[in-house]
Order: C-alpha cells, then structure tokens, then sequence
C-alpha cells in the first residue's frame, strides 16, 4: 500500500480488489490478506474462486520473484503466513460438507521438506468433497507414514514435496511400503509444483495430482474404483 494514498478495499472494484489483494500478499500484509478475502466472500465469490485467483495466483508472482532473487525467505514467509491467514477464513467454508464420508487420506510432506501450503489446501479440498484427512504435516520420515498408515488405516496416502532435492523421498516411502508387503493396502498419491506425471509413474505412486482439485477428483475416482472391485470381489 503506498504512504501517500490510503487504500479503503472495500471500495475497489472485484478486478481492482484481487490486484491489490495479490500485491498485499506480496508485501505480507496478513490483516489485509483477511479483510480482502472477507470481502470477496461478502460479495458473493465461491471459496474456491477467492483461493484460485487471490490467493494462489498471488503467490505464484511471489514465487517467480523468489525464483529471480528479488525476493528473499523472510519476505516469502510472511507472504505464506498472510496467505495461510486467508486459508484459515477459507477453510471451513471448503470443508462445509453434508455428504457422507468418502474415504479416508492420510497426507504429509516429505522428509526435508517444510513447504506446506500446497498440502493444506490439498487437506482443505479433500475435506470439502467428503474425505477425512490426517495430516502428518512437514518434513515427514517414511516412520512417520508408516506408523500413520497403520494406526488411521486410510484408503489413500498422499504425499506432497515441493523441492527438487526432497521429491526423490516419495520412492523411498513407496520402496518401504513394498518391502513391507502393504504397497498395495493404500493407493497413493503424489502432488507438488516440481513433480510430473512422470516422476509420479517413476516412483510408484497410484497418481500425480497437477493441484487440489485434481487431487480430489483423482481420490474420488480411487474410491469409485475399490468399491466396485469390492462388489465385484
Ligand atoms: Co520455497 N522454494 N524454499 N519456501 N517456495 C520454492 C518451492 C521454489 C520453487 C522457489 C523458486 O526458486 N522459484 C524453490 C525450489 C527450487 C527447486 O527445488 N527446484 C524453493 C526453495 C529453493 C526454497 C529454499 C531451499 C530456499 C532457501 O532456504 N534458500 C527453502 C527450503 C526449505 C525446506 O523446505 N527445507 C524454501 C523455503 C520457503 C519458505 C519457508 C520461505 C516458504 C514456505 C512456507 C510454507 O510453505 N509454510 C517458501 C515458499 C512459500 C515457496 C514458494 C514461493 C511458494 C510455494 C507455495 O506455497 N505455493 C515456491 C515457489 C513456487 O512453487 N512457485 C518455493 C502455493 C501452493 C498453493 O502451491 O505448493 O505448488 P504448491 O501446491 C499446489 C500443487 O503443487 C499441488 O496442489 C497445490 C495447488 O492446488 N500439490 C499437490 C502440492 N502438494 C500436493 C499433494 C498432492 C496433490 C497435489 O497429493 C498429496
């Protein structure tokens, strides 16, 4: 916001509102962050579309910035903060859900790895089809999964990573979990802005999830799959 002119949200335009939203995210103004979600909100916009195109679409200019080294972590951390503070508002209306319980997925970062804010919106989505979600949160070693796996007995696992250091763990839980016999006790899905379909099929995921929506519908068609083997079986 600049020092000579204040700006009042409120009285922006939709289009002017997610601009200035994008470049609040940016200068890591987390209240701004809030009260401009609010107001989309008040102004009829569904959840998604206020994560889509303010939230996530401003982060994805910070991440390019990051990338360039125009930015720095600390700035980038107060970004990611005002954007967990808009998640936060966003989050129960996501989750707000009449149906019945899909399926169960237990979902953490990888080990090394602390990014998160691609796995809670995964967590979020998913919660908001109908899914229960465990999330393990970061830097998760493959005990973690395993020990989350026997205890919550999920139908999915879903690992994100979002370095290219870090992405290679997901075959060393997938490697674990064929060496101990339960490979295919739970399908598994992979998600994360360095990976691809490739990568996915490389490690032995059940699937790659491009984003959270994707992750949804993909977790929806693995449970329309186990039900029908099971009448079938
Ligand atoms: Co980091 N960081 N970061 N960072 N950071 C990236 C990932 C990077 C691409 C930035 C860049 O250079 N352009 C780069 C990685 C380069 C590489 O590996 N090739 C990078 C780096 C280098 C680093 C550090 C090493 C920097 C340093 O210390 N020098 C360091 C590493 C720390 C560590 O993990 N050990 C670091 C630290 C940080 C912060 C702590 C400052 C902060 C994280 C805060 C937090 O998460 N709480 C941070 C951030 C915010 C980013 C960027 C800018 C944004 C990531 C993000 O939240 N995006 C990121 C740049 C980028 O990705 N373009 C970057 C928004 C989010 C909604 O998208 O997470 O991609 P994303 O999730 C998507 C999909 O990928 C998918 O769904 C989501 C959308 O719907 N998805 C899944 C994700 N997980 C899924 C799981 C699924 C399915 C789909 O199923 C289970």
């Amino acid at each position: 916001m600049s020092d000579e002119e204040e700006i009042i949200l409120s009285e922006l335009s939709d289009d002017e509102l997610v601009l200035q939203m994008h470049d609040d995210l940016y200068d890591g103004l987390k209240e701004e962050i809030v009260e401009g979600t609010e107001i989309l909100l008040e102004r009829g916009w569904e959840p998604y579309d206020v994560l889509t195109k303010s939230l996530v679409a401003g982060m994805a200019i910070v991440g390019e910035d990051f990338r360039d080294g125009i930015l720095f972590v600390p700035e980038v951390l107060l970004a990611a903060n005002a954007m967990k503070a808009g998640m936060g508002i966003l989050r129960p209306l996501l989750a707000e859900t009449g149906a019945p319980k899909l399926g169960k997925m237990v979902v953490g970062t990888v080990k090394g790895d602390i990014h998160d804010i691609g796995k809670n919106l995964v967590g979020m989505m998913m919660e908001g089809a109908g899914f229960d979600v465990v999330d393990l949160g970061i830097n998760n070693p493959v005990e973690d999964y395993l020990e989350a796996l026997e205890k919550e007995q999920p139908d999915i696992l879903g690992m994100s990573a979002l370095l290219t250091t870090t992405m290679p763990y997901m075959k060393v839980v997938i490697d674990t979990m064929v060496e101990k016999g339960i490979r295919d006790d739970y399908a598994v899905i992979v998600g994360g802005a360095p990976l691809n379909e490739e990568f996915g099929k490389a490690v032995g995921a059940d699937a790659y999830c491009r984003d959270a929506a994707v992750a949804v519908e993909t977790a929806k068609e693995i449970m329309a799959r186990k039900h029908n083997s099971a009448a079938a079986g």
